[in-house]
């Protein structure tokens, strides 16, 4: 039936969690990681600081394995320039007695014992070793926005860039400091051959360090990483492919786990969107595991696009601040405006997940979001941001600021609705029978209620008990539409004082929408105004 058309906010925000209790669930079972060869597990190795030493666990054996070897020193000289990696990590240590979780929501202890750089399991299926790239493929600039992020995981993510990347894929790597207490975290690194450090002189949150980032960036391709994560084996190549096939598309790899309380480097599945179909052949299998996969969402911390499709489409909503809602908002804009959005399953990045947010929200944690992924839904949710609203109520009412030029971006660059996203992009979309939103209409303290059978209406003391609603009042609103059963509210016609009625509801009849159903109206001979927009005046529904 006509209801079931969804929360699309909530099942993408369920989608998320989900993912996310996918990979903390993952971190608390280190013992089940799916291997490439069946049945072996490889871990971090127990012994303190030798990098490249793992362990394979077979049948019960164990068997040391010298994975990568440390960089030489001389190679290591080339690969850091003048900077002095001992005295940068040493400047900072954990006191004793400190909590290790305090200051970045992970261990830091764990973190700083590893050492600069270590060798990391390939998660990739064994298939994608074989896959070939073009020799000419374009470079790209790195980067990486951080706020108080540790020295250990900075250098590290910095360092598994540049050890595990084809060296001219490497434009350069840009840090953007987000004002962190200390300047010196980035200002260091700058030493390191490639490495360029910009300090943002207020906290302007992850979204605007971005664009500022992005916008000095000379290569013609931008590749965006969070400050805790280390690229595995030939992780950039895939994605720049992908990239320089097709401008339009935004790709990301698939983002393993690195465990927030022992940094072991943990594999994600390689087929995160669920379900193995049963009609599919093994073959087809094995091919979703090496092949480009297009997604509805990224989770947007690690992704691939080219510098003028990213210009072109508008960055990013600058007037998001700190953290949240902008991948989301950069998922829609991408599908709805053109481009694609892929995952790549040979493509493999670790990622620090953690729990709780170290850092403050100068405007309060729910604010933010709440503004954030309000901008989003208003900007390009269309009719279904209504079930935004309703699976959050208190964002109602919130601030977030002006949305219009980000309306006329949008206008401009000519993107479909959001009910194509939904149907094009996301069909095997299968929501769950909605509850709909009953509401009282009021006006001026009485009302709005049908009459008889003939479509009249008036204004009349409300009759709610508690919660339950005189069916006679009780509004049913379905973007665009307010309906009672299959009759829908109208207006006559679009002139002042033209009548309110009921007719059948049809969603193509502009005198039933709700934004038209303006001015003032009568039902019945009664005065009666309807506001222009029911949801800038939230008190009208109770
Ligand atoms: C996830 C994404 C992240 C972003 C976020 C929603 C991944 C792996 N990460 O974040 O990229 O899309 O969801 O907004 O998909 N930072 C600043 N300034 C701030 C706050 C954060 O520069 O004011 C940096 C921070 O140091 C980190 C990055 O932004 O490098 C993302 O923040 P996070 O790691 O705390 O958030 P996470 O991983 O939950
Ligand atoms: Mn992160």
């Amino acid at each position: 039936m006509r209801r079931i058309r969804a929360n699309a906010i909530a099942i993408l925000t369920v989608a998320w969690i989900l993912g996310t209790f996918y990979y903390l669930w993952q971190d608390q079972k280190p013992q089940s990681v799916p291997s490439v060869a069946a049945q072996t597990r490889v871990r971090n190795h127990g012994q303190k600081g030798v990098p490249g030493r793992l362990e394979i666990h077979r049948d019960e054996r164990t068997i040391p394995l010298i994975v990568t070897p440390p960089p030489q020193t001389e190679q290591q000289r080339q690969l850091l320039g003048s900077f002095d990696e001992k005295a940068y990590l040493s400047a900072r240590q954990l006191k004793p007695g400190d909590d290790p979780y305090r200051e970045h929501a992970f261990n830091l202890q764990e973190s700083d014992r590893l050492g600069s750089e270590r060798a990391i399991r390939d998660t990739r299926h064994y298939r994608c070793a074989s896959l070939t790239y073009d020799s000419d493929l374009p470079s790209t600039s790195i980067i990486i926005t951080f706020h108080n992020e540790a020295r250990s995981t900075l250098l590290r993510t910095v360092k598994s860039v540049l050890i595990r990347s084809p060296p001219p894929l490497i434009q350069e790597i840009i840090l953007i400091d987000d004002f962190s207490s200390d300047p010196e975290d980035c200002q260091l690194l700058a030493q390191i051959p490639k490495v360029r450090c910009l300090r943002n002189i207020r906290r302007e949150g992850l979204i605007r360090s971005r664009v500022r980032g992005a916008s000095t960036a000379s290569a013609s391709i931008l590749t965006f990483l969070d400050s805790h994560c280390e690229v595995n084996t030939d992780w950039l190549q895939p994605m720049i492919q992908r990239v320089k096939e097709d401008h339009t598309r935004v790709v990301s790899p698939i983002i393993d786990v690195i465990s927030l309380d022992n940094f072991a480097y943990l594999a994600a599945s390689a087929d995160l969107r669920g379900g193995w179909d049963p009609t599919t052949h093994t073959h087809t299998h094995i091919h979703a595991r090496t092949h480009a996969r297009t997604t509805p969402v990224i989770a947007g911390g690690i992704f691939v696009m080219d510098k003028s499709w990213f210009n072109h489409l508008g960055q990013y909503d600058t007037h998001m601040d700190i953290w949240g809602g902008e991948n989301f908002e950069l998922s829609f804009r991408v599908w709805m405006c053109g481009g694609s959005l892929e995952i790549l399953p040979c493509s493999r990045v670790g990622h620090v997940f953690r729990k709780r947010h170290p850092y403050d929200f100068p405007e309060g944690n729910a604010l933010t979001y709440i503004k954030n992924t309000r901008r989003a839904a208003e900007v390009w949710m269309d009719e279904y941001k209504q079930y935004y609203y309703s699976a959050r109520p208190s964002a109602q009412g919130k601030a977030f600021g002006s949305i219009a030029d980000r309306l006329t971006l949008r206008r401009k660059l000519n993107c479909k609705p959001f009910r194509w996203y939904m149907e094009s992009v996301y069909p095997e979309l299968r929501v769950p029978e909605q509850e709909a939103v009953f509401s009282l209409l009021k006006q001026g303290g009485l009302c709005l209620e049908t009459r008889g059978t003939d479509g009249g209406l008036g204004l009349a003391e409300c009759k709610s008990i508690g919660t339950n609603k005189l069916p006679s009042q009780k509004w049913e609103l379905i973007e665009p539409l307010i309906r009672q059963q299959d009759l829908c509210l109208a207006i006559s016609a679009f002139t002042a004082g033209s009548k309110v009625k009921m007719e059948p509801c049809n969603i193509k009849e502009p005198r039933q929408v709700r934004g038209r159903l303006l001015g003032v109206a009568e039902p019945e001979g009664k005065a009666l105004s309807l506001p222009v927009d029911l949801h800038s005046y939230p008190h009208l529904w109770s």
